[in-house]
This record gives C-alpha cells, sequence and structure tokens, in this order.
C-alpha cells in the first residue's frame, strides 16, 4: 500500500438489530471460506468488551479491529476511518467485512466509507425472524437498517412458521423493494450470493435517513469471582424484557472452561468457549458481560446485585435456597 489511498477495497456492512445473527452470519463465511479473498475484519460493540471480537478472533481472518466502547454510526464514526486505514496498511486485505453495532443505523457508515474512497460491496441486513415484527414497532432503526440493506437475511428460521415468515417477507418488501431476501437459520447464507456482487452499483447515491436510536443503554459487569450455573440460570430467566441483548464470557464453578453467553430478548445459550477467557484489570480470568437495552441506568444497580448473588462465593439467604431446591 502507497500513502493515505485505499486502492478501493470494498467493504461489505453486516448490520442488523441487536442479537438478529451478525456475528453467526460472519462466522458462517469465515468457517465455509471466503476463496482466495484476504478477510479484514471490523467489530463494532456498543460496550467496553468487545465480545464479537472474541468470538471472531480464532477464526480464519487475515485482520480483526475491535471498535468499543460507542456505535459506530455516532461516535465510532472517526475510529472507523482509523481502522480501515490501519487495515489496509497492515493486512493489505482484498475485502474487508464491518459488523456494526446493533443499535447502528448504517447510513452514517456507508457514507463514510464512500468519503474515504472504499467502496461499500454490500449492505447485508440480518433480521431476527421471531423478534423482527414487535422490536420495529419500538426501535425506529430496524426500519433504516432494513431500508439501507441490498440483501436481507431472514435469519432463525427454525424458530419460526412459513406462515409467519411469509408475514414478515410482504413487510420487508414494503420497506425495501429492491433488496433480495434470503431466508435461513444460523446465518447459512453462501457467501457468493451475497459478496462481490457488483450489487453496489445499483444503489442510491446518497443513503437516505440517519436514525440511531435515543435512549438505548449499555453496561458491563465483571468478577473474579467464579460464578454458579443454576443462579445464574435462573437470573437470566428474570431479566426484564426492556433489556434486549445481554453476552459475555463467564466461568462457573466446577467447569474447567469458560462458558459464552448470547442473550437475545429472552433466549439464551451458554455454550462452552475453548478460547482463552479475557482477563479481568487484575490479570486473572473471570467473568465479563454486557448488558444493551433501554432504562438500563436505573436498572444498573438492581442488576448488579443479582449477578453478585450468583457468583459462587455468594451464600444464599434462607428463601432463596428454599426456591432454588423447593424447601
Ligand atoms: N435458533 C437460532 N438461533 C440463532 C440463529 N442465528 C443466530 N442465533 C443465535 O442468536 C444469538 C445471537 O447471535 P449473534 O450472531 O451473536 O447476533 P448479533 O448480535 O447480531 O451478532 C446467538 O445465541 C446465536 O447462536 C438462528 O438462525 N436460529
Ligand atoms: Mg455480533
Amino acid at each position: 500500500m502507497n500513502g493515505d489511498s485505499p486502492q478501493r477495497i470494498p467493504a461489505a456492512v453486516v448490520t442488523g438489530f441487536l442479537g438478529s445473527g451478525k456475528t453467526t452470519l460472519i462466522q458462517h463465511w469465515l468457517s465455509h471460506g471466503l476463496g482466495e479473498q484476504r478477510v479484514a475484519v471490523i467489530v463494532n460493540d456498543l460496550a467496553e468488551y468487545n465480545i464479537d471480537g472474541q468470538v471472531l478472533k480464532g477464526m480464519n481472518v487475515d485482520r480483526l479491529v475491535k471498535l468499543a466502547g460507542g456505535c459506530v454510526c455516532c461516535s465510532g464514526i472517526y475510529q472507523l476511518g482509523l481502522a480501515l486505514r490501519e487495515i489496509s496498511h497492515a493486512a493489505d486485505p482484498t475485502l474487508i467485512l464491518i459488523e456494526t453495532s446493533g443499535a447502528s443505523a448504517p447510513g452514517a457508515v456507508i457514507e463514510e466509507l464512500t468519503h474515504l474512497g472504499y467502496p461499500t460491496d454490500a449492505v447485508i441486513t440480518v433480521v431476527d425472524a421471531i423478534q423482527v415484527l414487535d422490536l420495529a414497532k419500538i426501535e425506529d432503526v430496524i426500519q433504516s437498517q432494513i431500508e439501507e440493506a441490498d440483501f436481507i437475511v431472514l435469519n432463525k428460521a427454525d424458530l419460526t412458521t412459513p406462515r409467519q415468515l411469509r408475514k414478515i417477507r410482504t413487510w420487508l418488501n414494503r420497506l425495501n423493494t429492491r433488496a433480495e431476501i434470503l431466508e435461513t437459520s444460523f446465518g447459512k447464507v453462501p457467501a457468493d450470493l451475497v459478496l462481490s456482487t457488483g450489487i453496489s452499483g445499483l444503489r442510491r447515491s446518497a443513503p437516505s435517513r440517519h436514525r440511531h436510536p435515543d435512549g438505548m443503554e449499555h453496561f458491563t459487569w465483571s468478577t473474579p469471582d467464579l460464578m454458579d450455573l443454576a443462579r445464574f440460570g435462573q437470573f437470566l430467566t428474570r431479566l426484564p424484557k426492556s433489556i434486549y441483548r445481554a453476552k459475555g464470557i463467564l466461568r462457573f464453578h466446577g467447569e474447567p472452561h469458560p462458558r459464552l453467553l448470547n442473550y437475545t430478548c429472552g433466549r439464551y445459550n451458554l455454550d462452552p468457549f475453548r478460547l482463552p477467557p479475557l482477563l479481568n484489570r487484575d490479570g486473572r480470568p473471570g467473568t465479563q458481560l454486557v448488558f444493551v437495552g433501554r432504562g438500563l441506568s436505573v436498572q444498573q444497580e438492581s442488576i448488579g446485585e443479582s449477578l453478585a448473588r450468583c457468583t459462587s462465593s455468594h451464600v444464599p439467604q434462607a428463601p432463596l435456597l428454599a426456591r432454588l431446591f423447593g424447601r
């Protein structure tokens, strides 16, 4: 690479609301190969702990840059420019994948890419088939994400019915007449269907509106202590609906490996996580969690207290023991 010119490296933007399946889609592409492409990935996360960056780190990526602690379409737009420049110089990729935070409107990202001389390869919007119709009534950013799409990945088809999928398709077609809709589960969309297709040539010159949601908040919680799996499972089932997303890497009492938490609107997985865990400030592996949703500033304290009760060093009081063990 010479100077600051990006030599027109195409960048594909993977957008979609919190928990819709963006990282899962990118994981699918990375693990099923992107041909001869040298791929760099930029992952944006609202919170300071970039869990997605951790998840993708072990995969076949030439360069991975994590943009943590802000939304890429607002405070993070300057960092995006720096990341693109760093990647272009250090890895000389042939394709850059950008996973925006779930609260981002992609318009500002597309504008910035154009401004910096990176052609937008495609905007791929991932839609959660079980949540999207309900969430779109309260979260305007979902509409922006759909309107900007060149391709819509209608994900989580396994969790819903053909009738519901038809209903969502009709709604999607109304918002975006041009994007192809690809129905799938676990992001199993072949990369060559959506990447390097030349579709960006059909895009309008200016992206439409930029609607970043006001009032979306996040907080992080960590502990060097081991967690108790049963208590933590109960904690998750009691999270308020206004928490859309939680993720993190946890260490549980009696388990040799950490687990990866993925919580989206009441559903969760706690899968074993084989990569080395994140280190806490004291340099020891521990548990680090991120919560994203609305009204979190008022709930943060009580959630923190509930989490503290999930550490294995916490001695449950008699009523809790009775609830947990039915005594
Ligand atoms: N049942 C089901 N779960 C999915 C599907 N796609 C993703 N998930 C799960 O949804 C959660 C959020 O996925 P992730 O890719 O991290 O979402 P992101 O926040 O958009 O990056 C994870 O627990 C995934 O395993 C799917 O098609 N079906
Ligand atoms: Mg993600």
